[in-house]
């Protein structure tokens, strides 16, 4: 399908709407980020595409956003947002990668074969939860795999509220469950490791069968257009997809929230603990390390989330260190800048 000439097939809703006054509502064209470039914005608006390029002055933006434009195609500002998916940027950088904005449903994708992984399914869900959309869990490849069910049950345990479907992300019934996410005017979008689907899914969501039909994309760093980048596409009955590229390194950042939901059974048990800032490990009165004895508890989960809530720890420690320099520099070229003006 070619781009929506409606708000409500881009994706628009009352949660948006209700942030507009009147003048705006008159005044302003409202655009969403389809696309983010090393150079600027694509964005899709009611009346067609429109761009607008980097500037220092601009909030950091991301596929998904909403904004508004001035009737000369100015950026006015940035509506807030409903849930909004990011990382630590990949590597030695002290940042944070926003991945998508404005996402209701996220679906995190991984293959029933060799990506299968209980503690990844971890660490996407801290994201998730910590992010505001609502995560669902897809596996793929269930055509390729004898022992589904049974993989499927023990993501399952990691929480029996999530949404676990398992399916064959190239057969479209087999997809069919996942349509109940599917409204006019929400959007969806697929993360996970690459290869294990998520285009495919996309795809077959959308009815395409080509990757062309990802209308628009991003650059990567390089600032070539690749196959890999972030896309966003629309379905005939109004939903909007997000497809993103493969995630090596996903690490946690400010994520205390996420993980806590994620690992509700171990912060339940760390209440009935001796001691009320046990560690869980090796503390007399652990009420978790006595549920793994006793069988109820996964080891594994327990060390994935000591790893997880440490991992988060040193990165808003480091991230939070480095905006307080930042803040501190900023506040020593205004005082440059100041005196020199009292000197004229
Ligand atoms: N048999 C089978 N192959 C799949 C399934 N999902 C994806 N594939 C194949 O896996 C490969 C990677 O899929 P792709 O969608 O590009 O993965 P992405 O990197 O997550 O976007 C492609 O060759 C797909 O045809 C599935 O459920 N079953
Ligand atoms: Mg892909
Ligand atoms: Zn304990």
């Amino acid at each position: 399908m070619n781009l929506p000439s409606t708000l409500q097939q881009l994706g628009w809703q009352a949660f948006f709407q209700q942030q507009l006054n009147l003048q705006e509502f008159e005044h302003c064209v409202i655009a969403r980020v389809i696309a983010n470039h090393r150079s600027g914005y694509e964005l899709a608006t009611e009346q067609g595409l429109r761009s607008i390029a980097i500037h220092p002055a601009l909030p950091q933006m991301v596929i998904g956003d909403w904004l508004l434009l001035d009737d000369h195609g100015r950026f006015v500002r940035l509506l807030s947002r409903k849930s909004l998916f990011k990382r630590k940027a990949a590597g030695s950088q002290l940042a944070e990668q926003l991945i998508a904005a404005n996402v209701d449903t996220l679906l995190i994708v991984c293959s029933l074969n060799h990506d299968f992984n209980l503690s990844r399914i971890e660490r996407y869900l801290a994201l998730a939860h910590d992010s505001g959309a609502e995560p669902l869990l897809v596996l793929t490849k269930k055509d390729l795999c004898p022992d589904a069910e049974r993989l499927q049950q023990r993501v399952q345990q990691l929480d029996p509220l999530l949404v676990v479907a398992a399916v064959n992300a190239l057969d479209s019934d087999s997809c069919d469950e996942l349509r109940h996410w599917y409204k006019a005017g929400s959007t969806l979008a697929v993360v996970g490791s690459s290869g294990v689907g998520k285009s495919t899914l996309v795809n077959t969501l959308t009815g395409n069968t080509e990757q062309k039909t990802a209308a628009i994309r991003d650059d990567d760093s390089k600032g070539r257009h690749t196959t890999t980048a972030r896309s966003m596409h629309f379905t005939e009955d109004g939903t909007v997809l997000i497809d993103t590229p493969g995630m090596r390194e996903l690490q946690l950042t400010e994520c205390d929230d996420g993980i806590r939901r994620t690992f509700s059974d171990i912060d339940e048990l760390a209440t009935q603990c001796r001691f009320s800032d046990c560690q869980h490990k090796a503390e007399p009165g652990c009420a978790v390390r006595q549920a793994i004895d006793e069988g109820t508890l996964d080891a594994r989960r327990l060390t994935n989330f000591q790893k997880l809530n440490a991992e988060q720890a040193r990165n808003t420690a480091s991230l939070q260190e480095r905006r307080a320099g930042e803040r501190q520099f900023s506040k020593m070229v205004k005082a440059v800048v100041s005196t020199k003006a009292r000197r004229k």
